[in-house]
C-alpha cells in the first residue's frame, strides 16, 4: 500500500550537464519517481516496519510543526547574514520570509577549504555559531519525531547527540553529495536511521536528497573517497540505479537506514542557500559508537554549545544519564566490502 502512494506530483528532475572539470558524480542520481507517504504507517506499525525493511527509507510529509522548522531557518539565515553571505536587501525587508538569496560576490570569495569544512558548506567559525543554536538541538527531540522512531523500532529510540546542519551555498567549490552509506561514518548498530530534514522548502532546483530504495539489503558497498558531504562514493553495482525523491517542504522528514545509499540532486539554482539537518536515531538497547556523543566535527565542546541556552536543561548531557552499550570506531570498516560488483555480467 505504502509503495504505491505518491503524495505529490511526480518529480522529473532533469540531470544537469556537468562542467568539463566537474567530478563524475556531479551529474547526480537518476530520478525514477516520488517517495511513498509513510504517514498511514504511524497507525499500522507492521506496515511501517515492512516498508522500512524492504525499501530502507520512510518519508513523512509535514511530520514536524512547520513553524518550529522555520524558526530554526530564521536563526540560520541570521547567522549567514551576520557574515555578509545573504543579499542584505532581501534579508532586511522581511527576515522571516527571506528565501535565502545569497550575496553572490561574498559567497564566491569563500575558498574551497572554507566551504568544504566538514561537508557542512560554511567555514568553521560560522558552523560553531550554528552548533550553539538551541533551536537546532531541540528540533531533533520533537515529540512527533520520537513517536515515529518508537513505532519504527518497537522500543525506546535513542537520539544521537551529534547533530549536523548543512548550509549548502551555491559556491562553485561545493560538490553535490555523492552516493554513499552513512554507516561507515556512524558505526555502532546498523539499525541507526538518519533523519534528513529540509530547513525550508527545497524544490528540485535546490538539490534535495534522493534515495536508492532497497539498497540497504546488500551490506557495505565498495567505495572511494571524493569531495562532497559524506566524502565517499559507492559503486552500487546496478548500471542505472533508480532513485526516488520529492519536492521537499519545511516540516517534512525523510528517514533512512544506515546502509541505504543516498545522494543529493545537483542544484541548478545558483541564487539561494539550501538548509538541511541530519539527525540520527537508534533503538536504545543497540550498541552505539562513542564518537556519536561528540559535537559534530568536534567544532566545539558541549559546554561551549550550551553556553547561551535559555532553557532545555533536560537536553544537556542527556546521554550521560543512560546505560548504553558503546563500541569503538573502526577506520577499516569502509574497506569491508560486502557487496562486490561483478560488472562483467
Ligand atoms: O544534505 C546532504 O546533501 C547530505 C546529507 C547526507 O548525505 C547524510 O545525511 O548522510
Amino acid at each position: 500500500m505504502m509503495d504505491a502512494a505518491p503524495h505529490r506530483t511526480p518529480t522529473h528532475t532533469p540531470s544537469p550537464q556537468p562542467a568539463d572539470d566537474a567530478p563524475s558524480h556531479s551529474v547526480g542520481p537518476t530520478i525514477a519517481g516520488e517517495f511513498a507517504d509513510a504517514t498511514p504507517g504511524l497507525d499500522d506499525p507492521d506496515a511501517l516496519r515492512d516498508h522500512a525493511q524492504r525499501q530502507g527509507y520512510l518519508f513523512f510529509p509535514g511530520l514536524l510543526p512547520r513553524e518550529n522548522v522555520l524558526a530554526l531557518r530564521l536563526d540560520l539565515l541570521n547567522i549567514l547574514n551576520q557574515h555578509g553571505l545573504l543579499d542584505p536587501h532581501v534579508h532586511a525587508h522581511n527576515p522571516p520570509d527571506d528565501n535565502g538569496t545569497i550575496n553572490t560576490q561574498a559567497v564566491h570569495q569563500l575558498s574551497a577549504e572554507q566551504v568544504g569544512y566538514g561537508g557542512v558548506g560554511v567555514p568553521k567559525h560560522i558552523y560553531q555559531q550554528v552548533q550553539k543554536l538551541e533551536s537546532f538541538h531541540a528540533l531533533a527531540h520533537e515529540p512527533n519525531m520520537l513517536r515515529m522512531y518508537h513505532t519504527l523500532f518497537g522500543e525506546q529510540p535513542f537520539v544521537h547527540p551529534r547533530h549536523i546542519t548543512r548550509l549548502i551555498l551555491p559556491s562553485p567549490h561545493i560538490a553535490p553529495t555523492p552516493a554513499h552509506q552513512d554507516y561507515i561514518h556512524i558505526q555502532g548498530t546498523r539499525e541507526t536511521w538518519t533523519a534528513w530534514l529540509p530547513i525550508g522548502d527545497v524544490p528540485d532546483t535546490m538539490g534535495g536528497l534522493a534515495i536508492f530504495p532497497g539498497s540497504h539489503q546488500r551490506g557495505i558497498y565498495q567505495g572511494r573517497r571524493v569531495a562532497g558531504a559524506g566524502e565517499w562514493i559507492v559503486d552500487v553495482c546496478d548500471k542505472q540505479p533508480q532513485y526516488l525523491t520529492t519536492r521537499y517542504r519545511a516540516g517534512d522528514v525523510l528517514t533512512f537506514h544506515s546502509l541505504t545509499v543516498h545522494a543529493a540532486i545537483p542544484a541548478t539554482d545558483k541564487q539561494h542557500v539550501r538548509l538541511s539537518c541530519d539527525f540520527r536515531y537508534q533503538p536504545e538497547s543497540e550498541p552505539i559508537n562513542d564518537r556519536s556523543f561528540n559535537v559534530h566535527g568536534n567544532a566545539l565542546t558541549w559546554e561551549e554549545v550550551y553556553a547561551d541556552w535559555q532553557g532545555h536543561d533536560h537536553l544537556k548531557y542527556y546521554w550521560q544519564k543512560k546505560q548504553l552499550h558503546t563500541t569503538d570506531f573502526d577506520e577499516d570498516i569502509r574497506w569491508q566490502k560486502e557487496a562486490i560488483c561483478d560488472h562483467n555480467t
